[in-house]
């Protein structure tokens, strides 16, 4: 019986822990989901100094730089585990209290990130600023909304 309870606890520990098992500890999740914005700011911003004519337009690099970014849009969110929220400073206490609304502000990411992906695609620096300035948007709501200065 209590060889039999042990197990059926085991079970239950392990489902609930299954979301959170690509990260050994907190702080993992944390190091990476900054990391990994990072990257994708390093790239993004690459993108935009293209858009903005502060270096020259590179179809090329452009699909190159807007593969990575829209790749790693699909990243931080599952490393935002609530056991990491009395360790990031940079979040602002509202995120944990709206998920619903971070998670919509991840999801608008995602889709402009695609779009992004998209123009970069057609080869048009036309279509790549309209979509740059648009995934921008995205970036920045959620950062005045949740990143702490
Ligand atoms: C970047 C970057 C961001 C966004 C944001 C857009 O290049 O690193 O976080 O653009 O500044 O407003």
């Amino acid at each position: 019986m209590k060889f039999r309870s042990s197990l059926l606890l085991s079970a239950a520990l392990m489902a609930a822990g299954a979301a959170n098992a690509q990260f050994q500890k907190p702080e993992d999740a944390v190091k990476y989901r900054q990391n990994v914005m990072s990257v994708m700011g390093t790239h993004f911003s690459r993108i935009g100094a293209m858009a903005n004519g502060r270096v020259p337009f590179d179809a090329k690099k452009a699909q190159d730089d807007a593969d990575v970014v829209k790749t790693l849009s699909h990243l931080p969110w599952a490393a935002f585990t609530p056991e990491t929220q009395k360790l990031d400073s940079k979040t602002k206490p509202e995120f944990w209290t709206e998920t619903d609304k971070a998670k919509a502000g991840a999801d608008k990411l995602m889709v402009a990130t695609n779009a992004l992906d998209a123009a970069a695609k057609t080869g048009s620096l036309d279509a790549l600023k309209k979509s740059f300035g648009e995934a921008a948007g995205t970036c920045k709501s959620c950062h005045d909304a949740y990143k702490a200065k």
